[in-house]
């Protein structure tokens, strides 16, 4: 987990904000790009390709038909929740063929969102496995699209077999508010796990 205080300030200084690195993931064309966009204050880092010919076996565009480009190595942007929290914005890249790049970008973090599209729920299933795998505290949450089913949140628990404590939300990623609440539900979340998890180190050991 990545706490960054790089300075401490005097009496007089105000601290430096706590810097927390969180990862934005799901499958192809989910909308991970378009949420870090939408919420980072700073002009998003963005790494994308044109989607081509050769490569229309393996990305499979069902439900974004009017998506160009899509993510090759990462989205980053930032975020400033308040004064003491600033968050690192790491999107993923959504296609199996960058699966490699993961771990690198998953060194460090302190939380993640998977996106979900209701219309190809099973494109979620790697992503909140890694994390599983790695306990690493997540929130689902499922991006809105023009012409998208919409089911309670319960419905979308059962359907990815998620734990009953794990956040599910719906989401815009389009709009800066909307995605900034599914961050702090993130940071939220990650903070709870955190403190169950060191409640429970002393009976462990
Ligand atoms: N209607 C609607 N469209 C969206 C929403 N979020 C993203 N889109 C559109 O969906 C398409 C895919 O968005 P991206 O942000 O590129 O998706 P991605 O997950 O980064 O894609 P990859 O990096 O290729 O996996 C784009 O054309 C977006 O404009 C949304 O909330 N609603
Ligand atoms: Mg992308």
């Amino acid at each position: 987990m990545v706490f960054g205080r790089s300075k401490r300030g005097g009496n007089k200084t105000p601290a430096e904000p706590v810097t927390l690195k969180i990862l934005v993931a799901g499958g192809f064309g989910v909308g991970k790009t378009t949420l870090v966009g939408a919420v980072s204050e700073i002009k998003p880092l963005r790494t994308e390709e044109a989607l081509t010919e050769a490569g229309r076996p393996f990305d499979d565009t069902h439900g974004v038909e009017a998506k160009s480009t899509t993510t090759v190595a990462m989205d980053f942007g930032r975020i400033t929740i308040h004064d003491e929290l600033v968050l690192y914005l790491f999107g993923t890249p959504g296609q199996d063929r960058f699966w490699f790049l993961w771990d690198e970008l998953a060194t460090g973090a302190l939380g993640a969102v998977v996106l979900a599209d209701t219309r190809r729920l099973e494109d979620s299933f790697a992503a909140i496995d890694y994390f599983e795998r790695r306990s690493i505290p997540f929130t689902v949450a499922v991006n809105r699209f023009d012409g998208a089913e919409r089911y309670p949140a319960d419905t979308v628990r059962e359907a990815l077999d998620l734990d009953s404590a794990i956040p599910v939300l719906e989401c815009d990623a389009r709009l800066r508010e909307s995605a900034r609440d599914v961050l702090v539900s993130v940071v939220e979340h990650a903070m709870r796990s955190a403190t169950l998890r060191a409640g429970r180190a002393p009976a462990e050991a």
